[in-house]
């Protein structure tokens, strides 16, 4: 059984959508980082240095031996090789899978979040860093929506762990105030990756208490 360790934000939930695209038993472990404590508690800067989630420990690792993992995107890749689901085997296919994913995590994730922190986390807006994240959360819309005119998916034909990664993210669309019904390629993919039964029960992740 994989142990994860998760929020309710979406860098968790793109791992327990795999998890449960995977078909992988996982034990669920709720590590509230609104107390600003849990995450920096000894125990856990064990499974993960850097004090944020998601983290996995899969007692059947690579050896043999328990592994622990940080960083989303290491832990799509890792649990695609143990799986050999959702990147593709041939050479271009798995390029274009990490470039995707690669966006997702260079781009998506850290404008997207400093879009959020500056439109709601901070209880007086700052118009400067709204307008920043708001404008470049935007033309990452741009680049999506490009992508998605000409293939179904982030890196073409198939679903890959690149969709798994952005999707929670897309979710988050009102948060940093991006109408999908201006990008409608996006709300194609979108409202298709929603659709699939796994990607809701990863999206209920973790259960509230
Ligand atoms: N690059 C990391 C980012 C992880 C991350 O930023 N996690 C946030 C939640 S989405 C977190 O734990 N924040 C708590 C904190 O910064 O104290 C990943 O993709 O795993």
């Amino acid at each position: 059984m994989i142990e994860l360790y998760t929020w309710s934000t979406p860098n968790g939930r793109k791992v327990s959508i795999m998890l449960e695209e995977c078909g992988l038993p996982y034990n669920v472990h709720k590590i509230n980082i609104g107390t600003n404590s849990e995450q920096f508690a000894p125990d856990y800067l064990e499974i993960n240095p850097n004090g944020k989630i998601p983290s996995i420990v899969d007692p059947d690792g690579p050896d043999g031996k328990p592994y622990s993992m940080m960083e989303s995107g290491a832990i799509l890749i890792y649990l695609a090789a143990k799986t050999g689901k959702f990147l593709p085997k041939s050479a271009r296919g798995k390029y274009d899978a990490l470039q995707w994913l690669m966006f997702q995590m260079g781009s998506v994730g850290p404008m997207f979040g400093q879009a959020h922190h500056f439109m709601r986390a901070k209880k007086d807006e700052v118009p400067y860093g709204s307008e920043r994240y708001g404008k470049e959360a935007k033309r990452l819309y741009g680049v999506m929506q490009r992508q998605l005119e000409k293939h179904d998916f982030l890196a073409g034909r198939q679903y890959t762990i690149a969709d798994i990664a952005t999707y929670p993210w897309v979710a988050r669309h009102e948060w940093h105030r991006v109408d999908l019904a201006e990008f409608p390629h996006v709300k194609r993919w979108y409202d298709a990756i929603g659709a699939r039964p796994a990607v809701a029960r990863g999206m209920a992740v973790p259960q509230p208490s």
